[in-house]
């Protein structure tokens, strides 16, 4: 069945998924089967808005024809040769990523998990053989509300039970502060054997938390003072999506170690990376870290070529300007509809409507339900937030079509 070309209804692939597949997601009731640009279609050929982008993974849009055109180019020459051998995409890959992000090197991994625990072993590391914090000794501090994946490492310092809960006994050695808190950081960090502290610039899943201005550069400089290594997780907010091409540069922050997922293939495969100069980057020795596809050949070639549609189409400040009017727009709604709309909040083309909803409500959940019927597909995060976060290659005659449909719906929903 499974050939090219075949098609199957949206009621059937719902079937297949349910009877055939781990419940593990509860995904709003659409089917998709073709995507472009801004645009995803079903199986029966209804046009969306993608307003979600895979939870930023396709900054650059479905599809992209310079990234597609890298991965047949590739796939049809060498995908994978395991890192027990050299191959001659690798170098050239990570020469052009810690040139562009000023960096002396890269580790290359797969999924932005995988790279959360990469800077984590990297900072424990450091912590040993440089800091001299004694073996096994040490801490990591987390902020309240962060989500950086599904591991038992990533649950392990998450403050959301729907994360952790069931699946103890827990990873030892984190910590968690309110985020946003610099008093409560600074407290934190009189312990001489924290390593690190690892922060999100903005909380994605939380439901696009925006901290204070200047909260980013005031915990780096908390983190310099105590000899503690910043890791910014910016698998969600990097690569252009909040206006610049990292979240950090609206501050000015270069953190210690970086972590990038999701949009650095451009949705096409999974492909993350964690960025250190030499100090930390070389404490783990041959044989010490890895894995089966990281730094494969066909990753790197389509990392590269989703790196380059970043910069070529400039689309950090493409999404710079896009923010401004879409929160303008979300603005003018919540004055027409403030019982229903609380409030707008993000940065470039990450931002989410809070919906105003007791907490069990599904005010948000049938929003979406609406809009989806009106051609925007976006999805609630902690009950009561919508995320809205379009490709970066959105127009401005696409942004405005959508942001009437996003309006129209909204003024038209009765709680
Ligand atoms: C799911 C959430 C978003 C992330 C940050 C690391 C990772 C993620 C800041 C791990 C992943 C994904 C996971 C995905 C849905 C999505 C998500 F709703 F789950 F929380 F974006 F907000 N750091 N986020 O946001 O990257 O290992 O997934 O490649 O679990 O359904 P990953």
């Amino acid at each position: 069945m499974l050939s090219t070309g075949y098609k199957i209804s949206s009621e059937e692939a719902i079937r297949l998924e349910d009877r055939y597949g781990a419940h593990n997601y509860h995904p709003l009731p659409v089917v998709l089967s073709k995507g472009e640009g801004v645009f995803v279609w079903s199986p029966e050929g209804k046009k969306f808005y993608d307003f979600l982008s895979a939870y930023s993974a396709v900054n650059q849009g479905h599809c992209h024809p310079h990234i597609l055109k890298a991965l047949v180019d590739q796939a049809s020459r060498l995908t994978l040769t395991s890192r027990a051998f050299y191959n001659d995409v690798l170098g050239p890959y990570e020469k052009y990523i810690t040139e562009l992000l000023g960096y002396d090197k890269v580790l290359p991994m797969n999924t932005g998990v995988e790279g959360g625990e990469t800077a984590i072993k990297l900072a424990r590391k450091w912590a040993y053989k440089v800091k001299g914090i004694a073996e096994n000794q040490a801490k990591v501090i987390f902020a309240e509300g962060n989500f950086w994946g599904r591991t038992m490492a990533a649950i392990s310092s998450s403050s959301d039970p729907s994360s952790y809960q069931g699946f103890g006994p827990y990873m030892p050695g984190f910590e968690l502060v309110p985020y946003n808190d610099l008093a409560a950081l600074e407290q934190a960090l009189q312990d001489p054997n924290v390593a690190a502290f690892m922060v999100e610039p903005i909380q994605g899943e939380a439901g696009v938390v925006v901290p204070d201005d200047g909260y980013l550069s005031s915990a780096f400089a908390l983190c310099k003072k105590h000899n503690v290594l910043l890791i910014a997780d910016e698998v969600q907010t990097g690569l252009a999506r909040t206006g610049k091409m990292l979240a950090c540069d609206h501050e000015g922050v270069r953190p210690d170690i970086l972590i990038l997922g999701k949009a650095l293939s451009g949705g096409v495969l999974p492909v993350s990376a964690v960025l250190a100069d030499d100090e930390i980057m070389l404490c783990i020795k041959p044989g010490e870290h890895g894995s089966t596809y990281g730094g494969n050949p066909l990753a790197c070639m389509v990392a590269v070529a989703a790196l380059q549609v970043l910069v070529d189409e400039q689309l950090a400040e493409r999404s710079e300007q896009a923010g401004i009017y879409f929160r303008q727009r979300m603005a003018d709604l919540q004055k027409q509809r403030p019982e229903l709309v609380s409030l707008v909040r993000g940065k470039g083309l990450l931002n989410a409507v809070v919906i105003h909803d007791d907490p069990e409500g599904d005010c948000a959940w049938r929003i979406c339900l609406a809009l989806a019927e009106n051609g925007v597909l976006a999805k609630p995060t902690h009950g009561n937030i919508i995320r809205f976060a379009p490709p970066l290659v959105i127009t401005d005659e696409e942004l405005t079509d959508a942001c009437d449909i996003i309006s129209q719906t909204i003024l038209g929903f009765r709680q």
